[in-house]
């Protein structure tokens, strides 16, 4: 096999050199360097250049080196290879790590004890325990499973939308359309776990932020978005927050990043904005997931995490 490295946005050198010491003696190609295309058999991707791929006559299976693989259908020419997608113990504690940090953010009003500090104010907040909170998520996949589990852990009330219904003890399993609006009525924090596909782009709007449970412990709605920008409505969002219709919101994701300074969700007291970094991919945890798939497919002709590509994740 000859594997080629195409990564933009991430740090390619580290992602190339690990690549290369763990398939030794292998050829592993660098995109950025010139390469024979019909000697590439497999490639490792984060945002290729568009029709980049679509140039290697030879390519046996595609792996995208992250859990979400819309920038990756977004390119019309990609050839009719398999696409294997990033599923990983790694990954998956990551992005727990981040779920739990802002539900216990929100919860523990973090954001208000800080401001109260600079303020030198010794001035104790109603706290409402984990149990009194109901956390609904949407996508209830591998992300959106462990979070559920760790969240329950913890005391909260944890509820899942997914297409099909995903049955997980303690866990109140919602499905399809019809039983979204059951779903956010009885959701304080609203923690968004979904695949950017063209049935879930621009799903998170003022129309669903106000179907939200109003009667919850904290004082109002909270959206916790590490999905894709692509889901939400960011002027909704900015609306929802100013008359009340959510109260606080955590987002890792946007629908232009780098987010822009000009955005004015930088500057709204309510929200906590990280650059996308709810679960990142390293060389460490990856490489040695792609090569061990690339193994199975060279020994038995069969890959793991092959994404559906009409669901579109
Ligand atoms: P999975 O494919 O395992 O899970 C996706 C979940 O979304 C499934 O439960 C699926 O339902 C559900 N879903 C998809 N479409 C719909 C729909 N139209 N209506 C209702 N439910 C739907 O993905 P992962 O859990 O591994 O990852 C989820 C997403 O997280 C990624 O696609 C990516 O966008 C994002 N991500 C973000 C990162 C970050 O750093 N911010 C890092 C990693 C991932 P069903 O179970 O019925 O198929
Ligand atoms: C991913 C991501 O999809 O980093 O894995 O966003």
């Amino acid at each position: 096999m000859s594997l080629l490295v195409a990564i933009k946005g991430w740090s390619p050198n580290e992602w190339v050199a690990r690549f290369r010491v763990a398939a030794a003696p292998r050829p592993v190609l660098d995109a950025r360097e010139d390469f024979d295309p019909a000697a590439i058999h497999y490639a490792a991707v984060w945002k290729p250049e568009p029709g980049l791929l679509a140039r290697l006559p030879n390519l046996k299976a595609i792996f995208n080196l992250g859990a979400g693989v819309d920038a990756l259908l977004g390119d019309k020419t990609l050839p009719d290879v398999p696409l294997c997608r990033i599923v990983n113990p790694d990954l998956t504690a990551r992005m727990t790590e981040y779920v739990v940090l802002h539900c216990l953010t929100h919860l523990r009003q973090s954001e208000a004890y800080r401001v109260l500090q600079g303020e030198a104010r010794w001035k104790p907040l109603p706290q409402p325990s984990a149990r009194e909170v109901r956390v609904g998520i949407m996508g209830m996949g591998v992300l959106g499973q462990d979070a559920a589990e760790v969240l329950m852990r913890l005391g909260f009330r944890v509820a899942g939308w997914s297409r099909k219904r995903a049955t997980m003890p303690g866990v109140e399993a919602f499905a399809g359309h019809n039983e979204l609006s059951a779903f956010l009525a009885r959701t304080d924090i609203l923690v968004v776990l979904l695949p950017l596909t063209p049935e879930t782009r621009g799903l998170l709007g003022r129309d669903l932020f106000a179907k939200l449970a109003r009667d919850g412990v904290l004082g109002g709605p909270i959206l916790i978005n590490a999905g894709r920008g692509g889901l939400q409505e960011e002027a909704d969002i900015l609306a929802c927050l100013q008359d009340g219709t959510l109260k606080a919101a955590s987002l890792d994701v946007f629908e232009t990043e780098p987010l822009p300074a000009s955005s004015a969700l930088w500057q709204h007291p309510g929200v906590i904005i990280t650059p996308h970094v709810a679960a990142d991919s390293t060389p460490e945890a990856l490489v040695s997931v792609v090569l061990e798939n690339i193994a199975l497919h060279e020994r038995e002709g069969r890959l793991m995490d092959v994404v559906d590509r009409k669901a579109g994740y």
